[in-house]
């Protein structure tokens, strides 16, 4: 069986030293325990950094902790005090974290920080190379790593690489901000699938990939040479059972057995029953929006009198990052925040703000959890925010309010919530009073829709859809192997190529037997046959056992020039004419162009309104060509043009075909199936092949007779019955065919 490894920075292990012996301590969070189920059953390794810096140890020492974690399935990347302070302290905090929260200023663009990086990322992919095997899975993880699947794939192609990314993605507009952009970008494209938390990081992404790299790709695939590369959104959840069944025995639990933090807890309602207890929970980074929560905390202390003295706000801040500056100012910034309110509204017996900078252990979290009424989460950004689901999983009695930032990932899935703008102070102290006053009946209606949804799509689930996701996109790359023309496969054809004494040969033109061209000038949207092609369609044609048909969509006018003189025959605009080697052009169809004046000034205002884009007339369809248009804009537009003339499309027997950055009026019923037959009509040939590349040509690989050769150039799904990547490909192939046979 194939296994699956875990790459991330941390291990999901710390060590520990007690008397004169390490320990291992397992991490409790949300990605270690996600994983745990994942790796265990696939029987793969984790590959990652203990969290120690080497130099801190003797080589000995550092042999046994690496024994320790071996027998755990762990796999140790060393990395020394230098490298943690410019690959983690550096380019990973001091550069992509704030660039990817959209903290442009905070962003340090030192070059040794990115060449650590690299370095440190190299590291990371050498031990995961010693460790896999043919056909394994590898999941890597986080902004830490992105560089690792690109040096996976390159050295070993064949394994199946998934990455996912736990911070945001960015917009276009910040992330062309970075200098290694492009080689952050194509790191990631060495994965084969790529998940974000939300759907909007991923349209950023794939944003990105299309405007620096101009891949093409459709819905969320992106196509690259042979490669089919997925991209899509998996919400991380939580374990939820665990908060759950933890929340049950706290709040059941003796009064003797209780813990410190719990007595201290109950003694604050026991002065007033009406005592409320608001909760935020976060590492102490300014991604976080912890100073704005106290000033909108302190607003609505100062905007409503009334809840003076009967409303704390428990601020629990896990230390992190410490030796950033940044993080030493918000440190000083909270600090002051905390005294002036605590200085302006508090009593003897009374804190509006109780602040704990420090880790807690999980069963003080889940008192916490489940004894507030209120949880106020305010990040300017986060990627998810896990906090949010642990406290929803902790209400066992499904009361209790959400407030919850709209800049967060975990949002999406808490419309129940109360949503705010963690900018807008008055509006975050307005929802303080909504969520306080809210009746228990709205309260339970509303928690116990999210507690449903959270529950279904916990963290194994997560994991799971992720992994299957992964099969999904190795067996769609399978599919396409086995499809592809390999050196084997391709002498049998040809072998029987040379048998058959009378050959039909059918070739769609623009993308097959030629690469599409950048068109530069409207007038000029023309991609002419250049020497080399001549030269193979003369060899073939000059083979009286062979037909060659050229079947496109352009028009007879232009085919017409460009074949002057030679012995092909033609098909133009999709299969409206046809020339038979020797003769004059013929209809094919009763085509008529009696809908044009209706439909081109619908056409003509996509051309005012859509930069880079034009009008193209052929004799019975009006073409609109996009592929110089601004990406997005161009397919976003497309969508709507067909949307437009869905309607004129049904009373006229018109129709609407979509080629490569093309949309095509034209009369109904044509395409180049029926054109191909027509062609074959009363004719007799022991071979017949087709080639294309668009879905145009779709038409013709289902029409023709079954037994007959259909190769689809490009990666895509396609009803031909092998597919070669390139017109590279495709010429060679050819090529062979004249000369050999
Ligand atoms: P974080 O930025 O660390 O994670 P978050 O998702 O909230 O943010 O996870 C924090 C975890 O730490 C929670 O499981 C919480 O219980 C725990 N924790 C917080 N404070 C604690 C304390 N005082 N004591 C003990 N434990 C504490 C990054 C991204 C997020 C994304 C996660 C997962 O920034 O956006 O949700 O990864 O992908």
């Amino acid at each position: 069986m194939k296994k699956l490894h875990i790459v991330s920075n941390r291990l999901p292990f710390s060590i520990v030293s007690e008397e004169d012996k390490f320990l291992l301590k397992p991490s409790v969070g949300g990605l270690a325990t996600g994983m745990k189920s994942v790796y265990k059953d696939f029987e793969g390794r984790w590959i990652g950094w203990p969290g120690i810096a080497t130099d801190s140890y003797t080589v000995d020492q550092f042999k046994e902790i690496e024994g320790l974690l071996d027998k755990e399935g762990c796999d140790t990347v060393p990395l020394t005090a230098d490298e943690v302070h410019t690959f983690y302290e550096g380019f990973c905090n001091r550069t992509i974290w704030p660039l990817f929260h959209y903290f442009n200023q905070y962003v340090d663009y030192s070059p040794e920080f990115w060449e650590s990086y690299v370095e440190v990322n190299q590291k990371f992919a050498d031990k995961t190379l010693e460790v896999v095997e043919d056909g394994d899975f590898v999941w890597v993880h986080d902004y830490q790593l992105m560089l690792v699947p690109g040096m996976l794939k390159a050295k070993r192609p064949d394994i199946t690489i998934g990455f996912f990314l736990h911070i945001p993605f960015p917009s276009y507009e910040v992330f062309r901000i970075l200098p290694w952009r492009n080689e952050l970008l194509e790191g990631l494209l060495g994965a084969d699938l790529i998940g974000f938390h939300t759907y909007d990081y991923e349209r950023h992404f794939l944003s990105s990939v299309r405007r620096l790299f101009g891949y093409e790709i459709s819905f969320n695939q992106i196509h690259i040479n042979e490669r089919i590369i997925l991209a899509d959104a998996f919400p991380m959840g939580i374990d939820y059972d665990k908060f759950h069944d933890s929340a049950i025995k706290t709040i059941s639990r003796p009064m003797q057995e209780k813990s410190t933090l719990h007595k201290e807890l109950e003694k604050y309602f026991l002065v007033s029953p009406d005592r409320k207890l608001i909760l935020s929970i976060d590492r102490l980074d300014y991604s976080k929006g912890i100073p704005n929560r106290l000033r909108a905390f302190e607003k609505f202390l100062e905007k409503f009198p009334e809840y003076r003295t009967k409303v704390t706000l428990v601020m629990l801040a896990v230390p992190s990052r410490n030796s950033v500056p940044q993080y030493q100012r918000l440190k000083r910034e909270v600090d002051e925040l905390v005294g002036r309110i605590n200085g302006l509204y508090g009593t003897v017996n009374y804190a509006p703000v109780w602040y704990f900078y420090r880790s807690m252990p999980f069963e003080n979290l889940v008192e916490l959890y489940s004894m507030s009424d209120v949880a106020l989460l305010t990040p300017v950004r986060d990627g998810m925010n896990l906090v949010a689901k642990e406290y929803v999983a902790s209400r066992t009695n499904q009361t209790g309010v959400m407030i919850i930032s709209e800049m967060t990932g975990v949002v999406k899935e808490m419309g129940e919530a109360i949503v705010i703008n963690p900018n807008h102070e008055s509006q975050v102290a307005d929802a303080i009073k909504q969520a306080l006053e809210m009746p228990i009946d709205e309260q339970r209606a509303r928690m116990s829709v999210i507690q449903k949804r959270l529950k279904r799509y916990d963290v194994f689930k997560w994991a799971e859809q992720f992994v299957s996701s992964l099969k999904r996109i190795a067996q769609i790359q399978t599919d396409f192997l086995a499809k592809k023309i390999t050196t084997k496969l391709s002498k049998k054809l040809l072998d029987d190529f040379s048998k058959a004494k009378s050959r039909a040969i059918f070739l769609d033109y623009d993308g097959t037997l030629t690469h599409f061209k950048k068109v530069t000038r409207e007038a000029e949207p023309s991609a002419a046959p250049d020497y080399p092609l001549h030269e193979i369609l003369n060899a073939l044609t000059s083979d009286e056992r062979n037909e060659v048909v050229l079947i496109s969509g352009r028009d007879k006018e232009t085919l017409s020039k460009w074949f002057d003189g030679s012995d092909v025959s033609l098909i133009s605009e999709h299969g409206v004419w046809m020339r038979e080697r020797g003769s004059d052009w013929q209809m094919l169809t009763n085509a008529t162009n009696s809908w044009m004046p209706m439909v081109r000034p619908i056409l003509d205002s996509f051309v005012v309104r859509t930069p880079g884009t034009y009008l193209e007339e052929k004799n019975y369809s009006l073409v609109w060509h996009y592929e110089k248009a601004e990406a997005e804009l161009g397919e976003l537009r497309a969508k709507e043009l067909k949307d437009e003339l869905t309607t004129m499309v049904a009373n006229h027997n018109l129709e609407i075909m979509e080629g490569n950055k093309v949309v095509e009026v034209k009369t109904g019923g044509i395409n180049k199936g029926v054109a191909a037959n027509r062609y074959l009509l009363n004719k007799q040939f022991d071979y017949i092949l087709a080639m294309g590349d668009d879905w145009t040509d779709e038409y013709l690989f289902k029409e023709l007779p079954p037994e007959a050769v259909t190769i689809k150039v490009g990666i895509k799904h396609t009803n031909a019955s092998y597919k070669l990547e390139t017109v590279d490909a495709v010429r060679n192939f050819l090529r062979v065919m004249s000369e050999n046979h």
